[in-house]
């Protein structure tokens, strides 16, 4: 499958950076990708996506520093600008794409603002379906800044070991450990999931609430979130990206990612696990002729059946009751010689009765070069989901008070 992949405002915008990043060269999913921002400062620091595909909108109207989480505001922004952005994505390569995928965190104004007119917009134009890729607001967030509060990057969590994060300057120096103090991300994260309802072709959102640690700010924590949840959508998509030097035996494809997240906004959370395996052989040359190591049996089974309890039952991109989902795909990847047949048939139906014996789709990955077995889980049409149902209880006591 080939997506056209769309980050709008901050969130959307890093996600997609990260995307781009984590997808493998030789099995490239992304057809195209875009990054659009009110805020003009933060478009340079996407340095995957090309240049010419960063896209600074609603200076026309005074906005050079982002929405500052102004959601009407950022509503009719999208609608006036959605046209201009449409004209920037035919520049690209829209028309071979299978279908899109828009990358947003809710809970602010610009990525909340312009996704339901983009994806109307789409939808409109095109056949293909429309996913969203929505982050969900953490509590923290809501907590007005205090007076003194740390600043971003300042807080006392060590960072993490491998990040690349290294951002300084002023663009965020008098933000909180959060980021911007968000006091209405709840309503407005849940305003612009009922505006999705009946226009994205699904909605996979991420539960920055789960994902970030105890104590963790935003800011220290959002590189690592990203990357965790690129990895997730990688594996899945990927899976389905036409690749020239290994055929799985059960091939994913658009169609089949298709009908399991379904066409009628259906809430899909991901599931991952992964096992670093014993490759040996030498890892010169195409990998054509090279020997396939010797696996013992017991080990590839193992590994499968234990990638495959992790994607199952490790946390989510949003937790939800499992056996709640409609509809799920299981995809098992890895070096062809640990991809146990038997182990993979039966991860299917350990994943058929977690979500009470609804049919599910399987397929599998092989990776000559990889150096893991993994397994990616997709549970469709899951609520529902009680984080949705906490944020929307948030929005009715701000209602209240
Ligand atoms: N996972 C993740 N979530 C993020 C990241 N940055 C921001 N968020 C979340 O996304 C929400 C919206 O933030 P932004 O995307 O920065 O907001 P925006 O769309 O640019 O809108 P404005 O800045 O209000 O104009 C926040 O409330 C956070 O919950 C990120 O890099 N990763
Ligand atoms: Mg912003």
């Amino acid at each position: 499958m080939q997506l056209e992949v769309i980050g709008i405002g901050g969130a959307g915008c890093q996600i997609v950076d990260a995307i781009r990043a984590a997808e493998p060269a030789d099995r490239s999913f992304v057809a195209d990708v875009f990054a659009f921002d009110t805020d003009g400062e933060a478009l340079p620091k996407y340095t995957d996506v090309p240049e010419s595909h960063r896209y600074q909108y609603g200076q026309d109207v005074g906005l050079d520093a982002g929405l500052d989480g102004e959601l009407q505001r950022g509503l009719e922004v999208g609608e006036e600008h959605v046209d201009e952005l449409e004209r920037v994505l035919d520049r690209g390569a829209s028309a071979a794409a299978d279908g899109f995928l828009v990358a947003v965190g809710l809970g602010g104004a610009t990525g909340g603002g312009t996704v339901p007119a983009l994806v109307a917009t789409l939808q409109r134009r095109y056949d293909e379906p429309v996913y969203v890729l929505a982050t969900l607001p953490a509590d923290r967030e809501f907590e007005p800044a205090v007076d003194g509060a740390p600043e971003a990057g300042r807080a006392d969590t060590p960072p993490e070991n491998g990040g690349g994060s290294s951002e300084s300057g002023s663009a965020i120096a008098s933000e909180t450990a959060n980021g911007p103090s968000r006091p209405n991300a709840a309503a407005n994260a849940i305003e612009t999931l009922e505006r999705l309802d009946g226009l994205a072709s699904a909605i996979v959102p991420f539960d920055n609430e789960r994902w970030l640690r105890t104590g963790e700010g935003l800011v220290d924590g959002r590189d690592r979130c990203n990357r965790e949840l690129a990895r997730r959508v990688t594996a899945v998509f990927a899976a389905s990206a036409a690749s020239g030097d290994s055929v799985a035996e059960t091939v994913i494809d658009a169609s089949d990612i298709g009908r399991v997240m379904g066409n009628e906004t259906a809430v899909v959370s991901l599931g991952y696990g992964e096992q670093p395996v014993e490759t040996g052989g030498s890892r010169f040359g195409l990998g054509l002729f090279a020997t396939e190591p010797d696996v013992e049996t017991s080990s590839a089974v193992s590994a499968v059946e234990t990638v495959v309890r992790k994607g199952i039952h490790d946390t989510l991109t949003l937790e939800c009751e499992r056996d709640a989902a409609e509809r799920a795909l299981l995809i098992v990847g890895g070096p062809p010689a640990w991809l146990n047949r038997r182990a993979i048939a039966e991860g299917r139906g350990t994943l058929e009765s977690t979500i009470g014996g609804r049919g599910i789709l399987g397929g599998d990955a092989p990776r000559p070069d990889g150096e893991a077995v993994f397994a990616a889980v997709v549970f469709a049409d899951v609520e529902p989901v009680d984080r949705l149902e906490e944020l929307r209880a948030a929005t009715q006591e701000r209602h209240r008070v």
